[in-house]
């Protein structure tokens, strides 16, 4: 490994003990990009590799709200603005209960290299709250967003930060949060999130777009194979939004996904969940209820609880829950099961030993950062829409969509052939995100 690329991996091991997946995700990607340091030493001389793992700004904010009972609660909110050299920050914001600033500076670490990697000017960054929205009612909810926006609103808009949606903030999260930004700014700047209702300036697609871009660059993967995604089977983890657009699409392209799981448990269904449009719909009125046990019972199939659906015997594996949902225990059993296919569609799934451990045996690995880049791809269309001020129609939005994942996959591929590496999605991705946002910050001058 590149000297430097070392030295800066052991700096930022020593320095953030406490952060222990910004320490996984700048090990994976500062690895990976250790062939492009040897080439370029004036990175060295311009610190840039310690100027890429320091977020330029970092905000923690109060936020408190009542509940229905009139009691009061404090949560922490944050926002990373981790690299702002492509474009505006641009990232979603998650409320989860173990949100705490490791989680937000890893998510925002990936999103400026997954957002580099759609082609679209747009820098990263992400935000979020330790705040559980499990079991709060709808104006807790609603409460909880505006006294998160009322702390926020300083810190973003359309030119400057562009929030968006993740695990636990979706369509309706957004609304509240909008609604306060305008209320308090006293502007029409729908340009200031993405995500919005198509009532006031959200962009068709944008619901289904992590899951859909997920499925065209499986495409693009399983063609280069001489596959067919027709008849094919897939594991999936997760029964949000991304699974819900995963299955959508696998309903479109003939595939069949037959899992999907939650904290309790997986479902398997052997006939498949993406072959009735009355099952995929379920998928949204599952969500809004939060256990997914409900479809298993509904349907009448399997409810494996305690457990994940990393054994069951199926041709595609695509984890879309959370990080670190498939560690080196899981990635033996991937293995055992003798599929050749993994997508990572949430960000980070796989331990780096995990991932490790695929690449070497043999199963073809998609990077989440450039598998789920789809959404955020969306999104960036989503502001272009607004500053138009108009409104593009579904078939425009998705081929658009189409060709910046078949881009993404594409690049990736070449970019790992032209360091020698082979067939490598990972690095290929990491290197072609990297080197783009390396150039820009270099051409900017040091700060
Ligand atoms: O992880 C992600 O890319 C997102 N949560 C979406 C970000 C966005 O700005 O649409």
């Amino acid at each position: 490994m590149n000297a430097y690329v070392k030295s800066v991996i052991e700096n930022v091991k020593a320095k953030y003990k406490s952060e222990p997946e910004f320490v996984q995700t700048v090990e994976e990607v500062l690895t990976s990009v250790s062939p492009l340091v040897d080439k370029h030493p004036e990175y060295e001389e311009a610190d840039l590799l310690n100027r890429m793992v320091t977020p330029e700004r970092m905000i923690s904010f109060r936020v408190v709200w009542m509940d229905d009972n009139g009691k009061y609660h404090t949560n922490n909110g944050y926002r990373c603005q981790f690299n702002g050299a492509l474009g505006p920050y641009k990232g979603g914001i998650r409320f989860r209960a173990d949100v705490y600033p490791g989680i937000i500076k890893f998510l925002a670490f990936e999103q400026t290299f997954k957002n580099a990697l759609t082609g679209l000017p747009i820098g990263g960054g992400k935000g979020g709250s330790d705040f559980n929205p499990i079991g709060r009612s709808d104006a807790e909810i609603m409460r909880f967003c505006q006294a998160f926006m009322t702390a926020l609103y300083r810190h973003i808009g359309p030119e400057i930060d562009v929030p968006a949606g993740d695990i636990g903030v979706g369509g309706r999260e957004i609304g509240y949060m909008f609604g306060q930004y305008r209320r308090i700014k006293g502007v029409w700047e729908n340009g200031v999130l993405t995500g919005k209702g198509l009532t006031y300036g959200g962009s068709l697609i944008r619901p289904e777009a992590t899951g859909y871009g997920a499925m065209y660059y499986l495409n693009e993967v399983l063609k280069a194979h001489g596959e067919d995604i027709k008849g094919k089977t897939i594991a999936v983890s997760g029964y949000g939004n991304v699974a819900w657009g995963i299955c959508k699409k696998a309903m479109h392209m003939g595939a069949k996904v037959v899992t999907i799981s939650g904290s309790q448990g997986y479902v398997y269904d052997p006939d498949g969940i993406s072959t009735s449009e009355e099952k995929v719909d379920y998928l949204l009125e599952m969500r809004a209820k939060g256990s997914i046990k409900d479809y298993a019972d509904k349907f009448k199939v399997k409810f494996v609880p305690n457990s994940r659906p990393w054994g069951e015997k199926v041709d595609i594996y695509m984890p879309a829950a959370t990080q670190n949902e498939v560690d080196l225990e899981w990635a033996k059993r991937i293995v055992d099961s003798g599929a050749r296919y993994y997508i990572e569609v949430s960000n980070m799934p796989t331990t780096n030993e995990a991932l490790q451990y695929l690449k070497e045996h043999n199963v073809i690995v998609a990077p989440s950062k450039a598998a789920n880049a789809g959404g955020v791809g969306v999104s960036a269309m989503e502001m272009s829409q607004n500053a138009q001020k108009l409104v593009w129609t579904e078939e425009e939005v998705d081929s658009q969509l189409q060709r910046i994942m078949q881009n993404i996959y594409k690049i990736s591929v070449e970019t790992a052939e032209e360091f020698g590496l082979g067939y490598d999605l990972v690095a290929g991705a990491n290197l072609a995100g990297f080197k783009k946002v390396a150039q820009a910050m270099l051409e900017q001058g040091v700060f």
